[in-house]
């Protein structure tokens, strides 16, 4: 399972915590010759999990002084020897301590993700809790903190573990009739207990999947479009509501040609706002191409902003499907007149902006996000239960007569979700998954 490139016998050192000048820096070293480090640099091996005050010596110099946190294989993150020297933070004392490090023979610079690699490979966690991790250090907000929290608690795992087994469960039921029967029809009593089984994990499966897409979301910031004619004030609101100049704003119709996108943080909840182009026909071929990109914003929009400076908003074709908060702008130069349920805002003042902005929390499509329940929060995952999904879908009554076609499929079924728990783990999901990670972790 170890590429070329991570050969367990190396041992490795990064920058754990973040480079730049801070009160402390943690440089973590794992593998075989952790010891041995510590013996020439510290000048013994400290007791395992016991912090340890000490000058931090190479070539007949104090590199600095700092904690040492030793632990002994196998009760470390990544299973193998590890150290954590926590020396003050300063770009100077992390280099000092890397070139210390590098004069051992055999010691490297790590790769994005290994340390977690090789803790996935030793056992310590599995690969939905790796990818978790990963997006516990990338998250921005609260949601995507308690989603990716959620990931590491391992229930996912164990539901999918289950179904799994139940698939494995009815495959070798019909894997031995084949063996043993000379027809090759399946006997009933098989073909209910397998339908039965096959109905419940798709059951499952299909909740899942419908809850996925929203988790993902959260990953990924829930997009919200801002569309209009052009001068409706877009640009500004886009600005107003980030609280700086991300979009080009001017009174020059047709200014934003492209797509702007912005993240946004919400009540926890993570928002992309995507600038538009003002929709209007133009013979501007850059502009025309803006409309363009505007409409495919719109198709991928969980909310649409729709502002318009008059008490008019011309239909929007392409948001038909999509939930639309109305919205009135600049009121503070051009007042509104009629009611309605529009929200009235001027960007320029501030009015109604808090107003619109819990409006557009309230419209985000969350419910199923809140709902507690194991939750696929990767697109990754969700092929895998797509795959598995697809293939109990072929066992249709109607084709639950070949022995064969059932076992196929079963198969097919259960591997999928082996490679969505990591049971099944092929080398260029391993390299995809940790090629993101930061170097360090
Ligand atoms: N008075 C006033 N002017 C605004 C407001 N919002 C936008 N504008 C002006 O309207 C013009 C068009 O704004 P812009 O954001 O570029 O519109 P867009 O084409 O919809 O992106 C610019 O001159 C803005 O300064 C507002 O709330 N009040
Ligand atoms: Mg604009």
């Amino acid at each position: 399972m170890d590429g070329a490139r991570f050969h367990r016998a190396e041992t490795i050192y990064a920058l754990s915590s973040a480079s730049g000048r801070a009160g402390i820096a943690v440089v973590r070293v794992s593998g075989p010759l952790v010891r041995h480090i510590l013996r020439s640099i510290v000048g013994d091996v400290p007791r395992p999990r016991l912090a340890r005050l000490a000058k931090l010596r190479h070539a007949g110099e104090v590199i600095d002084e700092g904690l040492v946190l030793f632990f002994g294989t196998p009760n470390s993150f990544t299973g193998e020897d590890l150290v954590e020297f926590q020396v003050h933070g300063s770009p100077a004392v992390v280099a000092r301590l890397f070139r210390a490090l590098n004069d051992v023979k055999g010691v490297r610079l790590a790769e994005p993700g290994e340390f977690t690699r090789r803790a996935l490979i030793a056992g310590k966690i599995d690969l939905v809790g790796a990818e978790a991790l990963a997006d516990l250090i990338d998250s921005d907000t609260e949601q995507q903190r308690r989603l990716a929290i959620d990931g590491q608690s391992g229930r996912l795992q164990s539901e999918l573990k289950t179904l799994r087994r139940s698939l494995l469960e009815a495959r070798a039921l019909v894997e031995a009739d084949i063996d043993f029967s000379d027809e090759g029809d399946v006997p009933d009593a098989l073909l209910a207990a397998v339908e039965a089984s096959v109905l419940r994990v798709e059951d499952r499966l299909r909740a899942m999947l419908v809850a996925a897409k929203d988790f993902e979301r959260i990953r990924t910031g829930f997009r919200v479009v801002l569309a209009g004619d052009v001068n409706a004030g877009k640009s500004t609101l886009l600005n107003a509501l980030v609280g700086r100049d991300a979009a080009i704003v001017s009174s020059k119709p047709g200014t934003t040609r492209d797509t702007i996108e912005v993240s946004l943080d919400l009540g926890g909840w993570p928002v992309v706002l995507v600038d538009t182009a003002g929709i209007r026909s133009t013979d501007d071929e850059v502009e025309q191409e803006g409309i363009k990109r505007a409409e495919r914003a719109l198709a991928s929009a969980d909310v649409v902003l729709h502002l318009s400076r008059s008490d008019h908003w011309p239909i929007l074709t392409a948001a038909e499907d999509k939930p639309v908060l109305v919205v009135r702008s600049q009121i503070d130069s051009y007042p509104s007149h009629s009611g309605g349920d529009a929200i009235r805002i001027s960007a320029l003042t501030g009015d109604g902006i808090g107003r619109l902005l819990s409006a557009i929390e309230h419209r985000l499509p969350k419910e199923r996000a809140l709902i507690d329940q194991p939750v696929v929060f990767r697109e990754r995952q969700r092929l895998c239960l797509n795959r598995a999904l697809e293939a109990l879908t072929r066992l249709q009554p109607a084709a639950m007569t070949e022995a064969e076609l059932i076992a196929e499929n079963l198969r097919i079924a259960s591997d999928s979700l082996g490679r969505l728990i990591g049971d099944i783990m092929p080398e260029e999901v391993l390299g995809e998954i940790f090629g993101r990670f930061c170097i360090g972790k």
